[in-house]
């Protein structure tokens, strides 16, 4: 029977294929290993994507790589399609547990002529192969080795996992407002380069971004205005679960914070019984920080948080929940204290590990909580030497809203100029002495002063996000940044297809 299958196919068209080197190739982050073995997968008409179960996820992964390879390329890969007449070639996500790497978000590829395998313990760890893989699908087609067009694919062997669990991006939604379109575009690229964590800063003095149904005039008098005084904006709770699956979809975690007991101007306009610095509030729409405060001493103020927690809480699937806890200039440092002890306790209540700024490692804080690094180095050692796991966002290295240079539009400078070269060469590694196994990730905060919409903040983020990415995914010996500049230039069609106001610098010879 099968020999009469075999005599019945017509016999298969020899594909040709270009001389590759899967080394080569500008992948950013850069993977643990890449093997190449020079020859390619073609990709075309007759590739179908097939995934090793049609439920739980995987599929999805799927899914996206083949919306992701439609529009690149124009073609309709087929995902799971059990007709398959027409295939002759295809591109299999697996699901196993039995891989070599060990990390969560692991996975591996294969490249061969006939097919790509790609391996993963986890849907994260094939979400983020597929990031690879799109990264290795050329932008133009092959229109002259064979009949039809092809993509062709370097063939050989990637092995890789992240170096760091939590790699993050913030955002600054209370300074300035970002629609859920704006937040959906910046997701879309961060997850190309296997961002996992968007930071949101839904509250500060100048704004409260976020639907509280027990307490409605947060957004109603709160959320109404913005930095240079514009009509501001809020997500109701649909929008911000909206935001919320669509970077589950990417793998990506959103993660709420709301600032306290300073950064709380707004919430103190909306409801004056919170605040505690002795003044009447008032909307503001300027920009110094440091001069609002929760009153601490009330009953009805931690109340008034058990209510935003636990209704922030329940839309948001991520494990943590962040108290902000910066600059409360104006609240006496033992109310501080007390403050965030009491805070841990209710963010502990409805479920979730607290992370707040590197100031809350001064209070007497729990060691599942987590410290943001970003100002004070002591802050981060003391967090440490609680046994505190630490996000590393060290202002001079990692703040988005710096300047690259001094003509460059946007943002500010109090911390540093930050070229792109500047924000890549520094190691994460051992740039707060402290521990390894404390530091739990990265994270680049982008503040909201100076931008206001998407144009202005892709400026800010790209290509330094970028950068970021690799200095919390790849290991400290597959840095360099002469490899790496030369691998970001290779970047410029996908930021221009994508629609990016990246800032072109000078210190890169984009292609
Ligand atoms: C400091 S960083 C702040 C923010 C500002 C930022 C501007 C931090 C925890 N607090 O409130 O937006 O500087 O660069």
């Amino acid at each position: 029977i099968l020999l009469v299958g075999i005599a019945c196919t017509e016999p298969k068209k020899e594909i040709v294929v270009p001389k590759t080197d899967l080394a080569q190739e500008a992948l950013i982050p850069l993977p643990l290993k890449v093997i190449a073995t020079n020859s390619a997968f073609a990709l075309d008409q007759y590739t179908a994507i097939y995934t090793s179960s049609t439920e739980g996820g995987i599929d999805e992964v799927g899914s996206f790589l083949s919306s992701k390879i439609q529009s690149k390329t124009g073609l309709r890969l087929p995902v799971n399609d059990t007709e398959g007449s027409t295939v002759d070639r295809v591109i299999y996500i697996n699901q196993t547990d039995e891989l070599e790497l060990q990390e969560n978000e692991a996975y591996q590829i294969y490249i061969t002529k006939d097919s790509i395998i790609l391996n993963a313990k986890t849907n994260e760890g094939a979400f983020r192969g597929v990031q690879t893989l799109r990264q290795i699908i050329p932008e133009k087609s092959n229109d002259s080795l064979n009949e039809h067009s092809i993509w062709p694919i370097p063939s050989g062997k990637i092995m890789d996992e992240p170096n760091f669990e939590f790699r993050g991006v913030m955002l600054d939604v209370a300074r300035h407002f970002f629609s859920v379109e704006e937040v959906k575009k910046f997701i879309d690229i961060l997850a190309y380069y296997k961002i996992n964590v968007l930071h949101m800063h839904l509250t500060d003095d100048q704004g409260w971004r976020i639907e509280i149904k027990s307490w409605p005039k947060l957004t109603e008098v709160g959320g109404s205005t913005e930095v240079g005084g514009e009509s501001g904006g809020f997500y109701t709770q649909e929008e911000y679960k909206e935001i919320v699956d669509y970077a589950a979809k990417h793998h990506m975690m959103i993660l709420p914070e709301v600032d306290m007991p300073g950064h709380t101007n707004a919430a103190s306009v909306s409801y004056p019984f919170l605040n505690g610095n002795g003044k009447s509030p008032k909307l503001y729409e300027g920009t110094h920080v440091g001069f609002s405060t929760f009153d601490t001493s009330k009953d009805t103020v931690y109340s008034f948080i058990d209510d935003v927690v636990r209704e922030i809480s329940s839309i948001s699937p991520s494990p943590y929940f962040h108290i902000g806890g910066d600059e409360s200039h104006v609240t006496k440092k033992n109310d501080y204290k007390y403050f965030v002890e009491r805070v841990e306790k209710i963010v502990q209540k409805h479920g979730k590990k607290m992370i707040g700024w590197d100031e809350v490692a001064t209070a007497n804080i729990d060691s599942t909580s987590i410290a943001q690094f970003w100002n004070s180095m002591d802050n981060a050692r003391a967090a440490a030497d609680k046994g505190m796991k630490v996000i590393l966002s060290p202002a001079k290295k990692t703040y988005l809203d710096m300047q690259y240079d001094p003509l460059s539009e946007y943002g500010l400078h109090w911390a540093a100029f930050i070229p792109v070269d500047s924000a890549y060469v520094w190691k994460p590694e051992t740039y707060s002495g402290i521990p390894m196994e404390n530091i739990l990730g990265v994270e680049a905060p982008l503040w909201s002063e100076t931008i206001s919409n998407s144009k202005e903040l892709e400026y800010l983020a790209f290509p330094r996000a970028i950068g970021y990415s690799e200095l919390s995914w790849s290991t400290e010996t597959n840095r360099d940044w002469e490899n790496y500049k030369k691998r970001l230039a290779k970047q410029a069609p996908f930021l221009e297809r994508m629609n990016i106001n990246y800032y072109p610098s000078k210190l890169i010879d984009w292609e």
